[in-house]
C-alpha cells in the first residue's frame, strides 16, 4: 500500500511543472558557432594567429597557463565585433567596453564575439615588456 502511494505520488508529480533550479552550464550560457582556445603563456599566445568569420559567433576561451597575469587585448578588434557574451569567474557578466581582458594565472575567461566587418587585427598583452617578449598575435576576420 505504501508502495502504491509512492507510485501515485510520483505519477501525480509528473504532471506538475518542475522548477528549474540547476544553473545552465557555461557552455550553454551563450551559443556559439565556433570555439577557439587561446593560451596565454609566459610570454606568448598559442595560437598566435586566429581566423574568424563575419557574422559567426566565436567563443574565445582565454586560458592563462603562465605564472603571471596576462591580458588578451585589442582595441581595434573589440570595436569591430558585437559582444555576444562574457564569462568571468565562471559567471556571465556585462562586458563594459574593455579592450584588454586581464586573466590571472591558472584562470580562464570567455568572450563570445560576432565580427561585424572583415579585417586584420593585432592582439597583445597589455604589459609592455610582455609585448616586447613576444606576446602578440593576429586575428583575421574573413568575409
Ligand atoms: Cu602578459
Amino acid at each position: 500500500m505504501k508502495r502504491l502511494f509512492a507510485l501515485a505520488l510520483f505519477v501525480a508529480c509528473l504532471g506538475l511543472p518542475v522548477p528549474v533550479l540547476a544553473q545552465p552550464s557555461l557552455g550553454a550560457a551563450f551559443l556559439a558557432d565556433e570555439t577557439a582556445t587561446i593560451e596565454l603563456n609566459d610570454f606568448a599566445f598559442a595560437p598566435r594567429d586566429l581566423a574568424l568569420k563575419v557574422g559567426r559567433r566565436h567563443r574565445l576561451i582565454l586560458k592563462n597557463k603562465g605564472q603571471v597575469m596576462h591580458y588578451f587585448g585589442s582595441s581595434d578588434f573589440f570595436k569591430a565585433v558585437e559582444i555576444v557574451g562574457f564569462i568571468s569567474g565562471g559567471v556571465a557578466r556585462p562586458f563594459t567596453g574593455q579592450t584588454h581582458i586581464p586573466v590571472n594565472p591558472g584562470d580562464s575567461k570567455e568572450v563570445i564575439v560576432k565580427p561585424k566587418e572583415p579585417g586584420q587585427f593585432t592582439f597583445t598583452c597589455f604589459v609592455p615588456t610582455h609585448v616586447y617578449n613576444g606576446m602578440t598575435g593576429t586575428i583575421t576576420v574573413n568575409p
